[in-house]
């Protein structure tokens, strides 16, 4: 089995993680855009490669490898609204970041500024859903972790990384990231250039 990604995006990373959490036999290989848009039709990282089968979306990809491991991803429609709610955020953040790097802003674009709207809404609502957030990355840690708590952190730390936001004002969210630092598949896995 293969995975291809990059070792900054944070997609990848939540796979990277379910690879560590599931000791998955798998092959990580390096990849650019190049790559994925001659290998994937969706032209994106992270992508997935085991004999005839190819997985074009880390949703699909971490539901694999849980499912080969006999974990649990996303069990019941509670869980799986709340991923899609970090990924609507996680995916208007990347948008607007690769826009910028376009030369184009949320000045100069109304879905642009809807967007950015809507990471705020998206992070504003998960930060007051405290039984969900306080509950999360329990210490001692043990795997394999929720995979909207895994999605979260990987978001939140992509957004430091890349220096997007200011988590000053989601007290609950940045006490959520400090503490996933300690759980050892997520340090290991932090985003690198
Ligand atoms: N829904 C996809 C999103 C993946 C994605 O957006 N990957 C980015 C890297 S962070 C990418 O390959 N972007 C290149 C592009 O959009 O052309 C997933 O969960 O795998």
């Amino acid at each position: 089995m293969k995975l291809f990604g990059s070792y900054t995006s944070p997609f990848v990373r939540h796979c990277r993680i379910a690879v560590l959490e599931t000791r998955a036999e798998c092959e990580f290989v390096e990849s650019d855009s190049a790559v994925s848009a001659v290998r994937s039709p969706t032209k994106r990282l992270p992508f997935l490669e085991d004999g005839e089968l190819l997985l074009t979306d880390s949703a699909s990809i971490i539901r694999y490898l849980r499912e080969r491991a006999g974990q649990p991803f996303l069990p019941d429609v509670r869980a799986l609204d709340r991923f899609c709610l970090v990924d609507t955020a996680l995916g208007a953040a990347v948008n607007l970041f690769v826009l910028e790097r376009d030369g184009i802003t949320p000045e100069q674009s109304p879905y642009l500024k809807r967007e950015r709207a809507r990471i705020d809404t998206c992070l504003r609502t998960l930060e007051a859903d405290a039984p969900f957030v306080d509950g999360a990355f329990p210490v001692p840690a043990s795997a394999p972790t929720d995979d909207v708590v895994l999605r979260l952190a990987c978001f939140l730390a992509w957004t430091q990384f890349r220096r997007r936001l200011s988590l000053d004002s989601y007290p609950k969210l940045s006490a959520l990231l400090a503490r996933a630092q300690k759980y050892e598949p997520f340090a290991v896995t932090a985003p690198h250039d």
